[in-house]
């Protein structure tokens, strides 16, 4: 099987990485951080919003089961992307929306998503989606991967 890198930034990347282990065809996925300027970022220096990098997700998967102008369907649905440099409660540039391509057929299937969005007329306000070449992408401190599917075991351990 030869799998496909796919990544997104829409807000905190928990959710994200959530969302996306669900879809049939997704391989892996792993959380991290890119799009900024520092080395071997941490979680904590990337909260600072002062790194600039974004909460991102690293998808991996198998383009004979999953297209992907799939998974941006997904990308789409799960945040607002309406939203300026924050999703929701989480404020900052490290939760700014961002198509992160890896290729030139994956930047253009991007701006297609988008543009078609914009035509459809589900939001009134503009899409601020960023559109960038991926860079360096640091995987995120182990106890951010899976952080959902790990809480959801605390959460019946402990009955909460
Ligand atoms: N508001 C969230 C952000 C976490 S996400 C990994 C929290 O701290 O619970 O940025």
């Amino acid at each position: 099987m030869k799998t496909e890198k796919a990544t997104f930034a829409a807000g905190c990347f928990w959710g994200v990485e959530d969302a996306f282990r669900k879809v049939k065809g997704v391989v892996d996925a792993k959380v991290g951080y890119t799009g900024g300027k520092t080395k071997n970022p941490t979680y904590e220096m990337v909260c600072t919003d002062a790194t600039g990098h974004a909460e991102a997700v690293d998808v991996e998967y198998d383009p004979s089961k999953v297209s992907y102008d799939e998974l941006l369907d997904v990308f789409w649905s799960i945040h607002d992307p309406t939203q300026l440099n924050r999703q929701g409660p989480d404020v900052g540039t490290q939760y700014r929306s961002t198509i992160f391509y890896h290729n030139e057929k994956q930047k253009r299937a991007a701006i297609a998503s988008k543009e078609k969005l914009e035509k459809s007329g589900k939001y009134k306000k503009p899409i601020m989606t960023q559109m960038v070449p991926v860079s360096d992408f640091y995987k995120a401190e182990e106890y951010h991967q899976k952080y959902f599917e790990k809480k959801g075991t605390l959460r019946h351990v402990f009955g909460i």
